[in-house]
């Protein structure tokens, strides 16, 4: 079947005929979206197939199924990695080739699926990615965002947020399934009823519910006939509204769940690592929640009849806490619905939830008031309540008389429901996302849990599928790194490995920095089609991508260019190679020092960008709108990567090993996977500077650290600051950088991040990174020795390393001849 359809005859006769049924149009009157549209329905034909066959394979052999819940998945454009994964790319661009169109263009009209922030959402992606490839069943479960992450436009500098409208042409990946819709109820209140045996029960009444709809989209394996499946869930009301048919009760009822349903779904909240607290929140994570694990159940159900069996056959994995009323919800359908004991419930939901922390940052932990919950969810706070209880008085047999404890682990305090403290307490796994953050939740954050539960905690370290980030966003070293070490890699990274005999074949450094400039080239193009700035390719692409978040340290880096700019002006000879200081990174919208730091970049780029006195000798890009689709390119075409966070502040990193896969040499701090990066590298390629963790953490316990001591003691670095205020970068403003200054050094933590005492350690690494790139060949073996040192941060290997630890799923075959 598949064979047939991707013979590149039938192949176009196919997308012709679509376009001729869709649009009534031929190859010539179509547009590129058209044509994309048609594309994807011949792409689809083949999905059905194969995604029918492992469903079917799954009912027969009822493998143990991970439910990965996750109110963000940044999947990224899906045709281009759906073909890859189909092992159809190739015959595809080529049949497209034969119609005159270029498989890019085609690509580019997809829009970008963003229905998640950053590092976890896209983690997330990764994950699904894997678990399709290595043969597990698997159930992505998040939400349907009618918009997702907003698009960036930079205009005057600033930061504009732009309705993210990703459904507006329809998306032709998803499957929109109402028959198997669940009813979500919220408000109202409980009421104690005795059944017939006299036994008493809970019930909701009052409420206001709406449907959850379910749209699946496909999870392609890589080559092996396996299609797992990512639900979104979409809210629709409960009754077509009309306004005659109700009496006045139901009619206001009926205009609730109206108005409930149309909100509930509509729009994802850019905070990434902070919280903001909205209602509207905690009401679209108990919305996926409840609707995946009554879909859970049900489908246990059906073959199944012993419920104290459901750890066998489901995990629920909780990315972050964002999901973690999942322990109530199911606790609630275990008691109220299934009528179980409250014990019996309790041993089912603690062997069959998860929870993988992500931060460490306070402004992220989710906390709840307690009036919201019990407001919005009743009979789930009421076990919340109970849980919370049941745990108490087991702290206080393990600590009698230490009340410190309690305050410090309850899962209810001062008017709040603590989510970590809710998933730790319920969760049989608790992993960080890599060692030195695990490290730091056993020693520090989550102590008194460790100490109570030291069996719960685990580290998986991150990781990233080698097929979208080599495979699909830099063919040409794809292509390279097949021609020396076979295809394995696609399945197993760690054959990349035996890349290390080439680092210091002078052949291979040269084909290899060749590749590298070919995709600065293609970067170089972008920049010039977006940003009109001519970039010069044989300079350093020097490049931070990432959410704009203080503890990031995008500060540093554009404080570094100001500096490296008086240099120049002061000493117009000074030894400094080409170098393009590249940023791309979305702020929150009511992040202001975040937003002020864009505006900061963008006027460092404008004066310097401008000033011909310094011979183009750097340059300075703001990408306007980093996703996922730029971003294969971006990390494709960097030569050095800047992880440059405050050490301790990044859990892992995942966009750091991105890099790394395509060959940038890491400058970073010791923080999150950096430190795994750098055990695997080794020591000569790669570029650490900065405080240690715990470094850090000692000063911020003793609240020893005064930037201002930086400032008075080192010209350059005052001289810098005060251009903040002077006017340099603001046509004489001196007001519209004083909070940066201020933040620096003068607020009540001034300088929380530590910028100025990394300044100096920051520049040093930088002048390193300059004399290196001149030395041609050392250059080009360290991005060869990164490359083949990337094997370890396959998601491949993280999601095995989950399978065998935490949710010990049965590896499924799918017989692709029936
Ligand atoms: C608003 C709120 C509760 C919230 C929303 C999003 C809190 C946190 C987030 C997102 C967090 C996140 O993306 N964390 C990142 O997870 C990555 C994957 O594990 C890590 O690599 C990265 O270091 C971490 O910052």
């Amino acid at each position: 079947m598949r064979d047939n359809v991707f013979n590149k005859k039938v192949f176009i006769k196919s997308v012709k005929e679509n376009l001729m049924t869709q649009y009534r149009k031929d190859l010539s009157t179509a547009s590129n979206q058209e044509i994309f549209q048609a594309v994807c329905i011949s792409v689809k034909d083949v999905i059905m197939d194969e995604w029918l066959a492992t469903q079917q394979t799954f009912a027969r052999e009822q493998p143990k199924t991970v439910y990965y819940l996750s109110m963000e998945f940044l999947m990224g454009r899906a045709l281009g990695n759906i073909l890859l994964n189909l092992s159809a790319y190739d015959e595809v661009a080529e049949a497209l080739q034969e119609l005159g169109l270029d498989i890019n263009a085609i690509e580019d009209e997809e829009p970008d699926p963003a229905l998640g922030n950053g590092g976890l959402g896209r983690l997330a992606a990764c994950f699904l990615d894997s678990l399709a490839t290595l043969g597990y069943a698997a159930c992505g479960c998040g939400i349907r965002y009618r918009y997702g992450m907003f698009k960036q436009q930079i205009i005057d500098g600033f930061q504009i947020e732009v309705p993210d409208n990703w459904l507006e042409h329809g998306y032709p990946f998803e499957l929109r399934r109402p028959e198997y819709r669940y009813e979500v109820k919220f408000g109202g209140h409980v009421e104690q009823e005795v059944d017939e045996n006299g036994k008493l029960s809970f019930v909701q009444k009052d409420y206001r519910s709406v449907w959850a709809i379910p749209h699946d989209m496909p999870i392609v394996g890589y080559k092996n006939n396996l299609i797992d499946t990512l639900i979104i869930w979409d809210a629709e009301a409960k009754e077509v509204f009309s306004l005659d048919s109700f009496d006045k009760g139901d009619y206001q009822k009926a205009v609730e769940e109206e108005m409930l349903a149309r909100n509930l779904v509509d729009v994802l909240y850019p905070n990434d690592n902070h919280v903001a607290g909205k209602e509207l929140r905690l009401k679209q994570q108990y919305f996926f929640v409840s609707a995946s694990i009554q879909r859970a159940i049900e489908r246990f159900k059906q073959k199944n009849d012993n419920l104290m069996d459901m750890p066998k056959k489901i995990v629920f994995q909780m990315n972050d806490t964002h999901p973690t009323v999942a322990v109530a919800e199911l606790m609630r359908i275990l008691l109220d619905d299934e009528h179980l004991e409250w014990d019996e419930a309790w041993e089912i939901t603690t062997h069959c939830v998860a929870y993988t922390n992500h931060t460490i940052m306070a402004e992220a932990l989710e906390k709840w008031p307690i009036e919201i919950f019990e407001r919005l969810l009743p009979r789930v706070y009421q076990i919340i309540d109970e849980i919370n209880r049941r745990f108490v008085l087991e702290v206080q047999a393990r600590y009698p008389g230490n009340d410190e404890k309690i305050r410090k682990m309850a899962i209810l305090y001062d008017g709040q429901v603590r989510m970590a403290h809710l998933a730790i307490v319920a969760g049989y796994s608790i992993n960080g996302v890599a060692k030195l953050h695990t490290e730091i939740l056993k020693k520090q954050e989550l102590r008194d849990f460790y100490e109570m539960f030291p069996d719960k905690f685990n580290n998986k370290t991150n990781g990233i599928t080698q097929r979208r980030f080599l495979g699909h966003g830099n063919r040409l070293l794809a292509k390279w790194v097949t021609d020396k070490v076979g295809d394995k890699w696609y399945t197993d990274l760690s054959v990349l490995k035996e890349l290390t005999d080439y680092a210091d074949n002078p052949k291979a450094q040269e084909e290899f920095m060749e590749i590298k400039h070919k995709n600065k080239v293609r970067l170089a193009k972008y920049i010039k089609e977006h940003n009109g700035i001519d970039v010069d390719t044989n300079s350093i692409f020097d490049v931070q991508v990432k959410r704009l978040h203080e503890y990031k340290r995008q500060l540093l880096n554009i404080l570094h260019v100001m500096y490296l700019y008086n240099v120049i002006k002061e000493n117009p000879d000074v030894d400094i190679y080409p170098r393009t200081f590249i940023f791309g990174a979305k702020a929150a919208a009511g992040y202001e020092t975040a937003k002020k730091t864009i505006k900061l970049i963008n006027n460092v780029a404008e004066v310097i960008n401008n000033d011909s006195s310094i011979n183009g000798k750097i340059k300075v890009v703001f990408i306007e709108d980093y996703k996922v689709s730029n971003a294969e390119m971006i990390f494709a075409a960097a030569d050095v990567s800047e992880q440059i966070s405050t050490a301790s502040k990044e859990a892992s990193g995942t966009g750091n090993m991105k890099f790394m896969l395509n060959g940038a040499i890491t400058l970073g701090t010791l923080d999150g996977a950096n430190v795994e990066m750098y055990d695997e590298v080794g020591a000569d390629n790669i570029f650490i500077f900065g405080m240690s963790a715990d470094e850090v953490i000692e000063h911020e316990k003793r609240h020893d650290y005064n930037p201002i001591d930086y400032y008075n003691n080192d010209p350059q670095i005052k001289k810098v600051l005060n251009q903040l205020i002077d006017g340099t970068y603001s046509a004489n403003d001196r007001e519209l950088f004083r909070t940066l200054y201020n933040a620096l050094l003068h607020d009540k933590e001034a300088d929380k991040y530590f910028i100025l005492a990394d300044f100096r350690s920051y520049a040093k690494a930088q002048q390193k990174v300059n004399r290196y790139y001149q030395d041609k060949n050392s250059w080009a073996k360290s991005a060869i020795l990164n490359v083949a040192n990337a094997g370890k941060f396959s998601s491949d290997r993280t999601i095995q390393e989950y399978v065998d630890d935490i949710w010990h799923l049965d590896k499924v075959k799918i017989d692709n001849t029936g």
